[in-house]
This record gives C-alpha cells, sequence and structure tokens, in this order.
C-alpha cells in the first residue's frame, strides 16, 4: 500500500529516523517511492524534497558519521576502545553499515553515485581506524621498550652458591678412600629393632649400652639405633659372601648436648668378611685409610679394647697431624689422637649372621663421622656442626 500522506520531511521532523540510522532515507520504503520522482514530486503526495534534496541529506548524514567516527577514533587511547569504534561503525550492526543495508532500496541508477559516497566514508573510517591503531601500537611497543630496559652498568645480583656441609666434606672423604680399596657403601633404617641394634651384635639383654640413658627406645623391640652396625647384621644375613662395606649414617644415643656430645650424630662402620681375613688385614687396611685421611706420614697405633662385637678388638690413634707426634695443645701433649674402634668379628656375632665362624672371617671398625670433622678441620665444639650458622659453615 502506498502511503501519500506523509512526507520524508514529515519523518524527519517528527524524529522517526534523526539519529537512527536504520531509517536513514534509503531504508524506508517510503522514501524510495519519494525518491523514485527524481527531483519532481509524486504527483499523489506533497512532499516538497527532491531527489537532489534527498541525496544531499544523505551526504550530510554520511558528513555526520564520518566526523563522529573520526572524532571517536581520535578520542580512542587504547587499542581496545579503537575497536570499539570500529564495530560501532564498521561492525555488522554499526552505522555504516546500516546505511549500506539500505542501498539495496536506492534505485539501480543512483546506486554507483550513493555507493561511491558511502565507500568514501568506509575508507576514510578505515584508514583512520589503521593509522591510529598503528600509532597506539608504536606506543605500546615504545612504553614495552621503555619498560623493559636493562642498565648493564648496575651491579649483578650475586647468585649464591652453596657448599657441603663439614660432615658431609668429610663423608665422601671417607667414603673416597675406601670405594678406592673396593669397598662397596650401604645404608638402612635409623629405626631398627633391638634384634639387630643389639641382639645380633653380641650386646646381652644386661648390656649397661642398652640402658635408657643410652638408648632411644621406640617400644621394647624397637629402638633409635645407636650404631650403624645393624645395617652390616642385616648384610651378613642375607648370606652374600664375601663382604666389603661401609656403612655411613645417622646414629642417636640419649646423650646431653655438649662440646663432644649430641643424641643425633654419625658414625661410618666397615665390616670385611670373607676367608682367611685376619688382624694383618684390618691393620693394613685402616693404616692405609689414616695415611689417606691425614697425609702419608701418619703412623697409627693400635692399643688393645673392648667391644661386645668383636674380638680381639682395638682402639687406633695416629699421629697428631698438627705436631708430626712430638706433642702439642692439639693432642694435648700425647703426640697421638685418638680416632676410631675396631676388631675382628666376633665368631659368635658371625653365627648369629648365619656365617659359618669355621669358614669364614671378618674384620670390622667403627668411626665417628663428627669426630673427622672436627679433627680435620680443627673445631673445638662439636655443637657449630648443627647449628647451621652460615658464618661458621662458610669457612669450609
Ligand atoms: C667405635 C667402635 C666399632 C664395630 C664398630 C662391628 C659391626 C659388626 C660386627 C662387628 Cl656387624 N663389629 N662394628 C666393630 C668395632 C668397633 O665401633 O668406637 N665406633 C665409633
Amino acid at each position: 500500500m502506498r502511503v501519500k500522506h506523509l512526507r520524508a520531511c514529515d519523518l524527519q521532523e517528527s524524529g522517526w529516523y534523526r539519529g537512527t540510522l536504520s531509517f536513514v532515507p534509503f531504508g524506508t520504503k517510503l522514501f524510495c517511492g519519494v525518491m523514485a520522482d527524481k527531483g519532481r514530486s509524486h504527483p499523489l503526495s506533497d512532499c516538497r524534497r527532491t531527489w537532489k534534496e534527498s541525496l544531499l541529506i544523505m551526504k550530510e548524514k554520511l558528513k555526520e558519521i564520518r566526523e563522529e567516527a573520526l572524532s571517536q577514533i581520535l578520542a580512542s587511547d587504547t587499542l581496545d576502545k579503537l575497536n570499539e569504534v570500529r564495530v560501532a561503525f564498521l561492525g555488522k550492526k554499526g552505522k555504516l553499515t546500516a546505511v549500506l543495508k539500505g542501498m539495496k532500496d536506492v534505485p539501480a541508477e543512483e546506486r554507483p553515485m550513493v555507493g561511491q559516497m558511502v565507500n568514501d566514508t568506509r575508507t576514510a573510517i578505515e584508514e583512520a581506524l589503521e593509522e591510529t591503531k598503528k600509532k597506539l601500537e608504536a606506543a605500546a611497543r615504545e612504553e614495552q621498550l621503555r619498560k623493559e630496559v636493562i642498565d648493564v652498568t648496575l651491579p649483578a645480583k650475586k647468585n649464591l652458591v652453596g657448599h657441603r656441609h663439614p660432615n658431609t666434606i668429610a663423608l665422601e672423604e671417607v667414603e673416597r678412600i675406601f670405594i678406592g680399596m673396593g669397598y662397596e657403601v650401604v645404608e638402612g633404617p635409623e629405626v631398627e629393632y633391638d634384634l639387630y641394634n643389639f641382639e645380633k651384635l653380641n650386646i646381652p639383654a644386661n648390656h649397661p649400652a642398652k640402658d635408657e640413658q643410652d638408648t632411644f627406645y621406640i617400644n621394647k623391640e624397637i629402638v633409635l639405633r645407636t650404631q650403624t652396625s645393624p645395617v652390616q647384621a642385616r648384610i651378613m644375613e642375607q648370606g652374600k659372601l664375601p663382604i666389603r662395606v661401609i656403612a655411613p649414617g645417622r646414629v642417636f644415643r640419649s646423650d646431653e648436648v655438649d662440646a663432644t656430645h649430641s643424641p643425633s650424630f654419625h658414625q661410618i662402620e666397615g665390616l670385611v668378611v670373607d676367608k682367611n681375613i685376619t688382624f694383618a688385614d684390618l691393620k693394613g687396611t685402616l693404616e692405609q685409610f689414616a695415611k689417606e685421611l691425614f697425609g702419608p706420614e701418619t703412623k697409627t697405633k693400635f692399643r688393645p679394647h673392648h667391644f661386645p662385637f668383636t674380638e680381639p678388638s682395638a682402639e687406633v690413634d695416629v699421629t697428631c697431624f698438627k705436631c708430626g707426634g712430638k706433642g702439642c695443645r692439639f693432642c694435648k701433649g700425647s703426640g697421638w689422637i685418638e680416632i676410631l674402634g675396631c676388631g675382628m668379628v666376633h665368631p659368635h656375632v658371625l653365627e648369629m649372621c648365619g656365617i659359618d665362624p669355621e669358614e669364614y672371617t671378618g674384620f670390622a671398625f667403627g668411626v665417628g663421622l663428627e669426630r673427622i670433622a672436627l679433627l680435620k678441620y680443627e673445631i673445638d665444639d662439636m655443637r657449630l656442626l648443627y647449628e647451621n650458622d652460615i658464618r661458621f659453615l662458610r669457612q669450609f
């Protein structure tokens, strides 16, 4: 149905399409009817707008869109805002797109001219968008470069490299020496059965070492190991012979802390079991060990002693590496320093661990790791080894 009594200018004046781009002149059939008259008023309409006038309005509208877009583009200070402007004008529901959609209603002969006008506007907006996008991207890059600038003249961050604890240095030194003699390093549990910690090592129920003053009991059958010998007892029990092992590890005794005692310290025990092992093998081995640890001039002295798990047993002294044996403050004038206990494995121990003492013999020894560290680094208080004061530890 043709609407004859409404004029385009009425529509415009009534605010129907002002600012509402879906109602720009070409978007409505109503207007097309008028514009199709090409400069003449439709005989049935009293609309005074000619086609040329409508084109002018269109031009005005596009100019408005272009100016609005350009000013919004200019005001965009981020890429996100710029994109919002693109969507608002060139997007699917954008203002210029709405005009473009109305093109289908423009009479065919006018389309090139109107199309050209719309395209010009679009190109202008796109160019402005592109230019501003480049500017914003360049600014963002500038900002990033400014932020990431590195002042190579600033003092470097020091990389603090830690190092081994003196106990570890001493342990690795002892391990190195025995590995060099063909030993294997073995470990075992710190919480141990009374059976392995005492019984199989020939320490009977009434032995003073088993007193609650010396041993931490978990219950009647389980203790915190007081030595690393239970590791060797387990190795012997496995029955793979010959045996040549050292067993380093943490041990526990119910001791008060002082310069030479701690309730938790470390031991390295050694065990050799084979056919025809004699005390001469033990002496030769420990002499070699002492020489490698304290220097080739070091002499050793085996003093008779008693341990329940070895027979015969001995304590080993080395010549003082400070005075060479003459006697000094370090060795308390004696020229000798005690370093370890040792002996031939008691036949009863071999038997309890499943080895035939008629066929096999062995020797064993035990060294206090802290004692070695204190001696080697001339530290006079064991507590320093546990305080972890970096000023102390840094010296080794
Ligand atoms: C010391 C004394 C020693 C052992 C530990 C041992 C182990 C087995 C059998 C026989 Cl499985 N003996 N160990 C032997 C003699 C002495 O340690 O004063 N250590 C700090």
